[in-house]
């Protein structure tokens, strides 16, 4: 009898220990748009855009109404990854622009790293050790080829390069002239068709990644290249948005609203395959976005891209525009349904939320406690951002934001503006000749904050001249 009973409670017992072992190691689908402003989605308040499937996306979780990225691509990315402060890790600018600043301006660009060193250990990595299948789809833009996402714990890597966009998105997804004489490419999308859209291919390659995990936990990093430039969207979504536009309304670009949807498509097709293969209950799901909105013209087209209204200004410069953006949260039996946080977090807190062992501290927090309670605040005391560096929209510049608080300081002159976000949060009444102490004391703690992270600032420029913005979306 002895046997029989031994062999009857391992069949009871190994499911239980099967489930428990999945229960800990829950897949994640991590999808990071680029260049998605913050109030680009239906549930943050766009006007002409439609993305119903992250709006329901908000109603199964958490959807964060200040969540921050740094103000450009590759901090971000590298922030992300390594869940520390891009300004800690020295790549404060996209890694093409960290070779060839403008020259003839006020001051001199600080220098910024374009590759991320193997010195870190990114959550790719982390994941991997503790058995996770990891897969990078789509822009990766953390450095040259010996950078590449397998040399950064990724096992398989769908289209990732040292290029922050396609030349196109329409397949073959290359060609040279739009970013200057390279010839861009996206790799391993070989085998498509006149007229395939690349945030649907790479979306096919995302379900494959799945599809092919298996039994065994994994990590898909689905990082679109949409909505950034070049603004190009499928023929019939443009004519559906054309034929929607209205005067007054914030959003005015039919090509980058067809972008946007192809975007939540996307997530819908992500979702449906969870389900359908019986793993919705078992993967965290996580969208947000690399930077604010663009808000610049592409080329050949005379509609701004978006708009980040009611927050001042876009991606590049540190108002809101530039550095709040979208995140929404599904985490079965973490996250509450329908829930809305307004704590301030930034993008390297999802590494010390999602790391394999528990946080190892730093730059960064675990969101757990929040994502259970949406209610519930974080100890931190301000956040920090730090852009030391040109862009259309910005001359080098540094934030805090403590509390409601915000404070930016441009490196050009050491001119400060104090913002009150809680009743401003476009940032129209600079307050700092009114409250000069409360400026002074977040000044003083920017500037704390710098020395602790080791943050490179510009230098004057003895042969200044006048020059152009840094021009381009890059
Ligand atoms: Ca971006």
């Amino acid at each position: 009898m002895k046997p029989t009973l031994a062999f009857l409670a391992a069949l009871l017992l190994a499911p239980l220990a099967e489930l428990h072992a999945a229960e800990s190691k829950p897949n994640i689908v991590l999808i990071l748009a680029d260049d998605l402003g913050w109030s680009d989605l239906g549930c943050y308040g766009a006007d002409l855009h439609e993305t119903p499937h992250l709006d329901l996306l908000a109603q199964q979780g958490v959807r964060f109404t200040d969540a921050y990225a740094m103000s450009v691509c590759t901090p971000s990315r590298a922030a992300l990854l390594s869940g520390k402060h891009a300004a800690r890790l020295h790549m404060t600018i996209w890694s093409e622009g960290s070779r060839n600043g403008p020259k003839k301006r006020k001051l001199i660009e600080a220098g910024s790293l374009h590759d991320l060193p193997h010195t870190e250990t990114t959550l790719a990595r982390h994941l991997q050790k503790a058995g996770y299948l990891t897969a990078l789809v789509g822009k990766w833009h953390l450095g040259d080829a010996a950078h590449y996402p397998e040399t950064h714990g990724f096992d398989v890597n769908i289209g990732g390069t040292q290029w922050g966009a396609p030349n196109t998105f329409f397949w073959p997804y290359s060609g040279s002239g739009r970013f200057g004489p390279e010839f861009r490419y996206v790799p391993h999308l070989e085998f498509g068709k006149p007229g395939e859209y690349l945030t649907d291919r790479l979306t096919d390659e995302a379900l494959r990644v799945i599809a092919r995990a298996g039994d065994q936990p994994f990590f898909l990093f689905l990082a679109h290249h949409a909505p950034h430039t070049p603004i190009e969207a499928k023929a019939d979504d443009i004519r559906h948005f054309e034929a929607k536009l209205r005067p007054g309304q914030q959003h005015r670009n039919a090509v980058y609203a067809a972008m946007v949807k192809s975007l939540d498509d996307s997530v819908g097709r992500v979702l449906d395959h969870l389900k359908e293969r019986g793993l919705e209950q078992n993967t965290i799901v996580i969208f947000t976005s690399d930077n604010g909105g663009y808000i610049g013209t592409d080329k050949g087209q005379t509609t701004p891209v978006t708009s980040n209204a009611p927050l001042r200004s876009g991606k590049g410069a540190l108002y809101e525009g530039g550095i709040r953006v979208p995140l929404i949260v599904r985490w079965p039996g973490v996250t509450p349904k329908a829930a809305e946080c307004r704590e301030p977090v930034v993008l390297m807190d999802l590494f010390h939320t999602l790391h394999p062992a528990g946080s190892p501290g730093g730059d960064g927090l675990d969101l757990q406690p929040l994502l259970r309670n949406p209610d519930a605040g974080l100890d931190r005391e301000a956040l920090f951002f730090h852009y030391p560096h040109y862009y259309e929209t910005t001359t080098p510049a540094g934030a805090i934001r403590a509390g409601n608080w915000k404070l930016l300081e441009y490196f050009e002159d050491g001119r400060i503006e104090l913002y009150d976000l809680g009743n401003d949060p476009g940032e129209k009444t600079d307050l700092s000749g009114r409250m000069p102490e409360k400026a002074a004391e977040l000044r003083r703690r920017l500037h704390a904050w710098r020395g602790s992270v080791g943050a490179v600032m510009p230098t004057s420029n003895p042969a200044q001249a006048p020059e152009t913005p840094r021009p381009g979306n890059k």
